[in-house]
C-alpha cells in the first residue's frame, strides 16, 4: 500500500513537472503549418489568383496576442496566411479584412503592420535579425535577407511574399516562422492578431514551425503549369 501511495505521488509529480515546465512547448510542437512543394511557384504580384493558392489550406490569424485570447473572425478583423515552396523560395499569401486601414505615413505605431518572423536556421527564438514590420498596401523596401519581393493587390487586402531559403528549402525541414498583424483603428493600436496555438503571446520567445512538404499529384502538376504559361503571356 505505501509503494502504491509513493508510485502514484512520484507520477503525479513527473507529471505535474513536466506539464508546468513545457507546457508552451508542448503546445508549440503541436502547432505547425505545412507548407506544400508545388511545381510552378506563384506570381508575386499581390493577387492571389494563382491556382497554386487553391489547393492549400489557410493557417488563421485567430490569436490575440496581447492577452492570451482566441480572435473571433469579425469586421474589425479577420486574416489569414497559406505558404508553398519552390526551387529554393517560400511563398507566402496573406489576405486581410479590416474595418480601418490605417495606411503607410512613417509612423510604426500610428499604422496597420504586418509583422513577420522568419527563423531559417530553426533557432525557435524571436530576434530583431529575423524579424519584419511590413506596412499594409505599400512596399517600402528593399528588406533584409531571406526576404525578396512583397507585392500588394491595388485594395491592400492581400499580399504576396517571397524568401530566398536555397537548400533550407528542402523537403521535411522545418524553420521558425510566425504572422501577426497590428490592427490600428483610428489613430490607436487596437489589437495585435497573430497565427499561434491557444494561450500564445508577444512575449514568448519561441516561435511556431513551417515544414516543407511534399506531396503533390501528377494532375495538379498540369493545370498548374498551364497557369503559370497564360499568366506570363499577360505580364
Ligand atoms: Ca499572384
Ligand atoms: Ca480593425
Ligand atoms: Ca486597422
Amino acid at each position: 500500500m505505501r509503494i502504491q501511495i509513493l508510485l502514484v505521488g512520484l507520477l503525479f509529480l513527473i507529471g505535474a513537472s513536466f506539464a508546468l515546465g513545457h507546457l508552451t512547448d508542448e503546445k508549440l510542437q503541436n502547432f505547425q503549418y505545412n507548407a506544400e512543394l508545388v511545381t510552378v511557384a506563384p506570381i508575386v504580384d499581390g493577387y492571389l489568383d494563382d491556382p497554386v493558392w487553391e489547393e492549400v489550406l489557410p493557417g488563421k490569424l485567430n490569436q490575440e496576442i496581447v492577452n492570451g485570447s482566441q480572435w473571433y473572425e469579425s469586421d474589425d478583423f479577420t486574416g489569414s496566411f497559406k505558404a508553398v515552396w519552390r526551387g529554393g523560395f517560400l511563398y507566402v499569401a496573406i489576405k486581410i479584412q479590416d474595418d480601418h486601414f490605417s495606411k503607410y505615413h512613417s509612423k510604426p505605431f500610428r499604422e496597420d503592420q504586418l509583422v513577420l518572423h522568419i527563423d531559417e536556421y530553426h533557432f525557435q527564438r524571436k530576434a530583431d535579425v529575423n524579424s519584419y514590420a511590413i506596412p499594409v498596401g505599400v512596399d517600402v523596401g528593399p528588406w533584409k535577407a531571406p526576404l525578396t519581393s512583397i507585392a500588394w493587390g491595388s485594395d491592400g487586402q492581400s499580399c504576396e511574399i517571397s524568401f530566398r531559403l536555397g537548400d533550407i528549402a528542402e523537403k521535411d525541414n522545418a524553420i521558425g516562422f510566425s504572422i501577426a498583424y497590428h490592427d490600428v483603428d483610428n489613430g490607436h493600436l487596437q489589437n495585435k492578431i497573430a497565427w499561434g496555438p491557444a494561450g500564445y503571446i508577444e512575449q514568448e520567445e519561441m516561435l511556431p514551425d513551417l515544414v516543407f512538404s511534399a506531396s503533390i499529384n501528377p494532375n495538379e502538376q498540369q493545370k498548374l503549369i498551364r497557369w503559370g504559361q497564360i499568366k506570363r503571356l499577360y505580364k
